[in-house]
């Protein structure tokens, strides 16, 4: 066994070892492989976004800071928001979407390899050019996230630094997009023999109907991108009022995009949290058929509330009340969601593991994320809470406290099955309660700080703003050390030898019947020495003696 699970190096058997490992790892198309790659480029890039949030959270510790130049602020600002989005969650859930969606559906491999390498590759020339914007004459785009025009326009922001900016975003793009045609195919074309779509674990559908989302918003974004790319530089009008263009089109492209975004990086995370909880519960998933039909419903509703980001732009009050009516449906699947949770782990055999603890710390702080935005959804509140603190602390509570979360949870859970080796439990619930209560701090104040009046997007306040907002960077500093002990604990366990782990190391298959479970740790080759059978994922209850 042994043997097989080392990986053939038959093409270069003859160079050096270590060269010969790096030329493996650059040129691979093996899925498994290409998943790491994923998830090693969002942790170096959540050191780099990381760091920029600890540079606004150091500028922003007193009033008047002269930490940061009010331009450079802007840009850092930019970035950070763009690369957590677009280079940190996204790859992430790629990563463990790479790894796992392919085994779990019992194939060897995503259906287009070499494909599935190129997504990645792409993701690198991507990430230099928005890092390489920030030593341009001119500084970096600077224009928050959103971009908006006409902030983001030639005449407002010169600098190169947008239109490397939106390069990248190209990039970026075609990344997601060719990694969502082979996700589709891939879970329609190669799941093994026998195996019904409604027998799918949650998080292949999660991928799956992520991935539609994908295939519809990105392409979206990429027109504006050139559109605004081609006023810039071609003197196209598309936004400009006085050329006949208008401005509020590129509101409406990019939340169009922008909407259905954040559940490209919640859905995952919802499956993430499905599997956790059921397997520490030692249940099954309440409610399956409920649960898939929440995240399609989820998936199909997300596109009609685009505008609630634009509420206070003029809209006529038939769309702000559509808007608004059809923003809070989505609270209903959204409710599907969590009750399924609930009822999973109502009444189970709860072990408190350090995956665990983060998938209940995810319930908790997404619930608290999701009612911020319901407050938001209805247009009359908006209008006093919109563009300040308040929002920020909404997004940041269903981003950090719920995408982020649920990573770390499926970081914890699957490492053993990725590398053979589990991280420290104890060191766990330090990462656990330091990055819970960060999270759970800094963006409760964020909201009182909102309703008080403070703005976002700027570099300083006013001085009866001062103790709120060092609460909110003494939060930074919790989550800044579970990052630290995390990656500590990450490097010290990968330096260990491998453990020999069984396939079911966390001992939770004889209910969970999902086929990660069900091959070494880590899997060999192409996953399973034998393709699956029916046996391997479906579940039969045991006659329980009455
Ligand atoms: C019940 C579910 C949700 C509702 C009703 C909701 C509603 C809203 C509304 C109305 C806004 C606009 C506020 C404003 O700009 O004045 C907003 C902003 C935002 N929401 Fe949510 N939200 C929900 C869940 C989520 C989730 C799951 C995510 C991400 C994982 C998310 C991410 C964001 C982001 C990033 C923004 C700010 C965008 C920006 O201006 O930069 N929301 N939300
Ligand atoms: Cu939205």
């Amino acid at each position: 066994m042994a043997q097989y699970i080392e990986q053939p190096l038959t093409l270069y058997s003859r160079w050096p070892k270590p060269l010969a490992v790096l030329v493996d790892w650059l040129t691979t198309t093996d899925h498994k492989k290409i998943g790491i790659m994923y998830l090693l480029y969002s942790l170096l890039m959540a050191i780099v976004g990381g760091a920029m949030a600890g540079m606004i959270r150091s500028q922003l510790a007193v009033p008047d800071n002269t930490l940061l130049r009010p331009e450079l602020y802007n840009e850092i600002l930019t970035l950070h928001g763009t690369i957590m989005i677009f280079f940190v969650a996204m790859p992430a859930l790629a990563g463990f979407g790479n790894y796992l969606v392919p085994i779990l559906i019992g194939a060897r491999d995503m259906a287009f390899p070499r494909l599935n390498a190129f997504s990645f590759w792409l993701l690198v020339p991507s990430g230099l050019l928005m890092l390489a914007s920030l030593f341009v004459e001119g500084g970096a785009a600077a224009a928050g996230w959103t971009s908006y025009t006409p902030l983001a326009s030639k005449q407002y922001m010169a600098t190169p630094g947008v239109d490397m900016w939106i390069f990248s975003l190209h990039l970026a793009g075609l990344s997601s997009i060719l990694g969502a045609v082979n996700f589709i195919v891939t879970t329609l074309n190669m799941r093994a023999p026998g195996m019904r779509l409604m027998e799918m674990p949650l998080f292949v559908w999660a991928w799956f109907v992520t991935a539609t989302l994908i295939l519809v918003a990105i392409p979206v974004l990429s027109g504006a991108l050139t559109m605004l790319l081609t006023d810039r530089l071609l003197g196209t009008n598309f936004f400009k009022i006085s050329e006949g263009g208008d401005p509020l089109l590129w509101q409406h492209l990019f939340w169009f995009f922008g909407h259905p975004e954040v559940y490209i990086v919640i859905l995952p995370s919802f499956g993430i949290i499905s599997h956790v909880l059921a397997a520490f519960a030692h249940k099954r998933i309440f409610g399956y058929p409920g649960m898939v039909i929440a995240i399609a419903a989820i998936g199909i509703v997300g596109y009609l509330v685009w505008a609630h980001h634009m509420f206070t732009t003029g809209l006529s009050t038939l769309s702000l009340i559509l808007f608004s009516a059809f923003s809070m449906v989505i609270a209903i699947p959204t409710g599907v969601k969590v009750w399924s949770w609930l009822a999973t782990i109502w009444g189970g055999t709860i072990r408190f593991t350090t995956p665990m603890k983060f998938a209940l710390g995810f319930i908790a702080l997404f619930i608290l994320g999701g009612m911020g935005g319901i407050f938001l959804a209805n247009a009359a509140v908006d209008f006093s809470l919109h563009d300040t603190y308040f929002v920020v602390g909404h997004f940041h509570y269903v981003f950090a406290g719920g995408t982020v979360v649920a990573l770390l949870a499926a970081t914890y859970f699957w490492f053993p099955k990725m590398t053979g080796r589990f991280l420290s439990e104890k060191l766990g619930t330090w990462v656990f309660w330091l990055f819970f209560s960060g999270v759970l701090l800094s963006f409760l104040v964020m909201h009182f700080l909102g309703i008080l009046g403070m703005p976002r997007r700027v570099y300083t306040y006013r001085p009866e703003f001062t103790s709120l907002n060092q609460l909110v960077t003494a939060g930074y500093v919790l989550q800044l050390l579970a990052g630290l002990l995390l990656l500590f604990d990450i490097f010290r366990t990968l330096l260990k030898p491998k453990q020999d782990l069984p396939p079911d190391p966390w001992g939770i298959n004889e209910v969970q019947k999902t086929l990660d479970w069900a091959t070494s740790s880590p899997p060999p080759p192409y996953n399973f020495e034998r393709t699956p059978t029916p046996d391997q994922w479906r579940y039969e209850p045991k006659e329980q003696a009455a």
